[in-house]
């Protein structure tokens, strides 16, 4: 009996565990996604799970790659960037369409590890202009840590990455609700000491020099040819905002997708000989932009479908006109409100723009003068001379009211007395095309350079889909408003003078070769205003005219220079893009103006801009002139996007100005200037501090104590102090 009561037992308790185990089967295991739903701070892990836990599905990735193709055909940049030309060639060779075949045919665990290989594929063009977003996991959280970092040059000339000295004022105001987690996280004696990290020289990031992880980021973080740039996107930085002057954490201490859970780093404190070896983990924390969920169904439907302005409409059927494209809030310039539309240079990330306050000790404590318009503000410096634009974009505020604000601002400076300029462009990535034309245009005063044009000639791309749309609005007058990019009204030949309305602008094409593959770009050549002497040459690569001179031009330009070029210096921290490059290079190149980088690595070539384009736009834009067109049933036409993603491209690309012959975007822009962010640039707004700690009290001396020397690498005023005293003497 007894073996048969066990056996029963055995069989009863196996049964339970059996439907147990069922249940647990029927349940399934939690679901991912709501682990992390309704929570504001996560383990990064743990969105990385609901991430991943999402499968491929064949049907859906094949509308991204038909979408992105499809889009491709009207980015300009495609065949260059399989080879660019030096000194760019080490940095953009890809070739998307084997890359996107590649992508086809594999199988990935999830469908996030098919997001992050398209969207690092795409990355590769290190071109921010043409970029893949998709918001179901680009920056849906942002991915922290509580200490950005900077590259600082010693006495001695030798360059280290330290912890910024503001690390804790910055993370102590962003992440108040959860610097205790941190502060639980450092080993040892450190424990809740967060705030003595700051200003600590980084001697290893993960078991390896620093650089290592510097250079494995700018194989992956895009936007930038320059090697030089990209590096700098690992460190911390400011903005002129529309409000304030905004932080950058850099991609060391913000990622947009939950790559990494924890770092480790040696480390040596300011006054501590000793080094020690901490790990922080990292925290994700929700982008107020997602939207509320509870499970995996509900993220999915929230946020990963196609919205509002994904795809385009057919402005014949759209009663509200033309919907905002939802590119809009991965472009990096802060949004406009303008009432006639402009055409946008401006490049795209798939981090959002940076609302992070600089700390109020950084900020400049002198009032924006008359002129000032948010992301744009004048300062006068206490050398009475030197006049400062901070403009943290070309866009961001009203069209009119950025061309008279800066007008007035620099009017403001000169009757102040100010005979010298700097021009502070960090961080700045693009914006009104005109706005940037009017800005070279009444620095430098008109000049065979800034009339009738202050900007580049362009081309675009003349694919057969293009033409078609452009003959589809000519034949059955399908843009009365002239709202669409391919209308031939909204075009000046290079002559200046409008297309007529029923000009096929696009034909005949140009017919080119490039990197070995056959390209087309739109025609139109007239020699009028090229100042080289191989002008037949030119004729093969004809061009667009400009579109800026008068019509965009909303004031009245004065009719002298408000400042002598030679006492105008343009700086940044290299990350000046797209319309912020029509601007630099033009004056750098033409004007003579001087350019400096701002802490850049002294043996890498610093370029002063990057990610040049003419104009930018977007799949949703090309999806509307499509629709419009009566084009969606083409073959070439991209089907409606399933997702909420978004691909930016390059609609129309500039010619150089030193080979006219080529764009302008593979040619060099060395920095004049590579400024070291030095203990003594970095002290000097503090000094009375330092001074006080001597003789004051104990709160003094501990401040003076963790913050001797590296005040602060993010420090405006003190940068544009020392830039009048190395260049604008
Ligand atoms: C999830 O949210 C929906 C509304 O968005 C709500 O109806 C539902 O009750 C929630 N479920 C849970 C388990 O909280
Ligand atoms: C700034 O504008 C105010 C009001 O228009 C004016 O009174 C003041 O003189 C201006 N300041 C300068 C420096 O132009
Ligand atoms: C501009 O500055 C340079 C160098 O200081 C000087 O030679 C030149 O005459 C100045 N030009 C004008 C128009 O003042
Ligand atoms: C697309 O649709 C139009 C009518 O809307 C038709 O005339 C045309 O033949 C169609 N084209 C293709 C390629 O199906
Ligand atoms: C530090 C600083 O200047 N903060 C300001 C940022 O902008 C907001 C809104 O204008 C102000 O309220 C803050 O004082």
């Amino acid at each position: 009996m007894a073996p048969l009561h066990q056996l029963l037992a055995l069989v009863s308790a196996f049964g339970v565990i059996t439907i147990h185990a069922a249940s647990d089967l029927q349940k399934g295991k939690p679901d991912p996604c709501a682990v992390i739903g309704g929570q504001k701070w996560v383990a990064p892990a743990d969105v990385r799970a609901c991430f991943s836990s999402f499968k491929v599905d064949p049907a859906i990735k094949s509308n991204i790659l038909d979408v992105v193709s499809k889009t491709l055909a009207f980015h300009t940049s495609v065949n260059y960037q399989i080879k660019a030309p030096e000194p760019f060639t080490e940095f953009v060779h890809e070739d998307l369409f084997k890359d996107i075949e590649r992508i086809s045919k594999t199988s990935y665990p999830s469908d996030y590890d098919l997001h992050v290989d398209l969207s690092r594929t795409i990355k590769r063009l290190n071109d921010g202009h043409c970029v893949w977003i998709n918001a179901c996991y680009d920056s849906s959280f942002l991915n922290f840590l509580p200490i950005p970092l900077a590259l600082l040059t010693e006495k001695d000339g030798t360059q280290n990455v330290h912890i910024v000295p503001e690390a804790f004022q910055v993370a102590s105001a962003e992440f108040a609700d959860e610097i205790s987690v941190w502060q639980d996280a450092l080993p040892g004696p450190l424990k809740g000491k967060l705030e003595t990290l700051s200003g600590a020289k980084v001697l290893a990031i993960n078991g390896k020099p620093p650089f290592d992880a510097v250079n494995a980021n700018a194989l992956i973080t895009g936007s930038f040819q320059g090697l030089g740039t990209r590096q700098n996107a690992f460190f911390s930085s400011y903005a002129r905002s529309t409000t304030n002057f905004s932080y950058s954490m850099g991609n060391f201490a913000q990622q947009s997708l939950p790559l990494s859970d924890s770092v480790t780093l040696v480390i040596q404190r300011v006054n501590h000989i000793v080094p020690e070896v901490i790990t922080l983990p990292y925290r994700s924390r929700i982008n107020p932009a997602t939207v509320p969920f509870n499970s995996s169904a509900s993220y999915r439907a929230n946020n990963c479908v196609a919205v509002d302005g994904t795809n385009g409409v057919d402005l014949q059927e759209s009663s509200s006109g033309l919907a905002p494209s939802a590119a809009g809030k991965f472009q990096q310039a802060p949004p406009s409100s303008s009432s006639k539309k402009h055409f946008l240079n401006v490049i795209m990330d798939t981090a959002p723009l940076s609302d992070v306050v600089l700390p109020p000790a950084l900020q400049p404590t002198a009032p924006a003068l008359n002129g000032s318009f948010g992301v744009g503000t004048f300062y006068m410096q206490k050398d009475g001379k030197t006049g400062v634009l901070a403009l943290g974009s070309f866009s961001g505020a009203d069209f009119n009211v950025m061309e008279s604000g800066l007008l007035e601002g620099l009017l403001t400076l000169k009757s102040m007395g100010a005979t010298q300029l700097i021009v502070d462009v960090t961080n700045n990535g693009g914006g009104f095309i005109c706005v940037a034309h009017w800005l070279h245009r009444i620095i430098v005063g008109p000049k065979s350079t800034t009339v009738p044009e202050a900007g580049l000639d362009t081309k675009a791309r003349d694919g057969p889909l293009a033409r078609q749309i452009v003959q589809q609005i000519i034949d059955k007058n399908l843009d009365p408003n002239q709202e669409l990019l391919y209308n031939p009204l909204n075009w000046n030949d290079a002559n200046g003078v409008q297309f007529p309305a029923t000009d096929n602008w696009l034909l005949p094409p140009v017919n080119v070769q490039i990197n070995g593959h056959a390209d087309a770009f739109t025609q139109r050549s007239n020699f009028l205003n090229l100042k080289e002497p191989d002008a037949i040459l030119i004729s093969s690569a004809s061009r667009l005219g400009q579109e800026c001179q008068p019509s965009g031009f909303t004031s009245t330009p004065p009719d002298v220079a408000l400042f002598n070029s030679s006492k105008v210096v343009i700086v940044s921290n290299g990350r000046c893009a797209s319309s912020c490059s029509l601007f630099s290079i033009t004056m750098a190149k033409e004007e003579g103006v001087k350019t400096v980088v701002v802490g850049g690595k002294k043996d890498v070539q610093q370029e002063y801009c990057g990610t040049v384009g003419g104009q930018s736009t977007d799949y949703s834009t090309i999806d509307t002139e499509i629709k419009t067109a009566q084009l969606k049933n083409s073959s070439l036409a991209p089907p409606d996007l399933l997702v909420n993603g978004v691909q930016g491209i390059t609609w129309r690309l500039g010619f150089g100005i030193q080979d006219t012959t080529q764009p302008e975007e593979w040619q060099d822009h060395p920095a004049d200037l590579n400024l070291p962010l030095t203990p003594d640039l970095c002290a000097a707004p503090f000094s009375s501090h330092a001074k006080r700690a001597n003789t004051f009290a104990f709160p003094a001396l501990i401040f003076f104590f963790f913050f001797p020397f590296f005040v602060s690498v993010n420090n405006p005023v003190a940068i544009w102090e020392a830039v009048a005293a190395k260049l604008l003497v």
